[in-house]
């Protein structure tokens, strides 16, 4: 996979008015956007052509845009976000891809796309508090007839599954220790990311460069070990509202 598109959408000026179960205090708007525009200018620095959509302030949640579509070389799949305050965003993100893509949607189920980890023709989907059965499969019949294989994963700690689970490269997964045991995620070498530093496990691969959050230094010295070119970003405030680096971007 290649990636040549990202789709991001400005924090609102309600952004700290979202969903979150974090302790760590409301987030600053004003940071928010400071720590968004940092990542757009790292995905814009490596050659992706960034497409920006102005802030919502009627979905405090919505710059966490990864929830709203799954999308794949072959489609986009619209996801049926789990949280009903974040249902309605996926209308707005519908027309945006499909300028780029064949719209296909997820119905009855329940499906956030930071549940949903693609790699190669392989799809890993947590089971957690937003993403159902259903939704799994759902998924699965849309996605099975392009040769994917799919398999769903209950989600421990964290909000999604790739709050902790993430392709870095190299046939590499970064996760937690209760994942590294998972039977469908054999096959893959495993950085575990040490207690204490789960947030960095939301590490985000853009063709061979890693941007992980800024201030957790044994995640970095693992990923170091891959050879990969690695960049830091600052995080605290997109933390704050149970938010990471993969969530702030559909890319494609
Ligand atoms: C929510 O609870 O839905 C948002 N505050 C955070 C969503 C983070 N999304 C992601 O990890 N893909």
């Amino acid at each position: 996979m290649h990636y040549t598109n990202a789709i991001l959408r400005v924090p609102a000026a309600t952004c700290a008015s979202g969903l979150t179960t974090a302790t760590l205090g409301a987030p600053d708007a004003q940071q928010t956007r400071l720590q968004f525009s940092h990542y757009v200018s790292i995905l814009s620095d490596l050659h992706l052509t960034v497409t920006v959509l102005p802030a919502n302030p009627a979905y405090p949640d919505s710059h966490f845009v990864e929830d709203t579509a799954v999308v794949m070389p072959e489609v986009a799949i619209i996801t049926h976000p789990g949280a009903p305050s974040r249902a309605g965003e996926v209308a707005t993100i519908e027309p945006v891809l499909a300028r780029f893509k064949k719209i296909e949607r997820i119905k009855n189920g329940r499906m956030d796309g930071g549940d949903v980890l693609m790699v190669g023709k392989r799809f890993f989907v947590g089971l957690s508090s937003r993403t159902n059965h259903e939704g799994v499969r759902e998924f699965a019949a849309l996605v099975e007839p392009f040769g994917y294989r799919v398999d769903a994963i209950e989600v421990g700690a964290g909000l999604h599954l790739k709050s902790i689970v993430n392709y870095v490269g190299k046939n590499t997964l970064l996760l937690d220790a209760a994942n590294a045991g998972h039977p469908a995620l054999a096959g893959f070498q495993h950085l575990v990311v040490d207690e204490g530093e789960e947030y960095a496990g939301n590490t985000l691969w853009i063709n061979d460069t890693l941007i992980t959050p800024e201030g957790y230094p044994r995640t970095f010295a693992q990923l170091k070990k891959l050879g990969l070119a690695i960049l830091t970003t600052p995080t605290s405030e997109l933390k704050k509202m149970d938010g990471g680096l993969t969530c702030l971007s559909l890319r494609f």
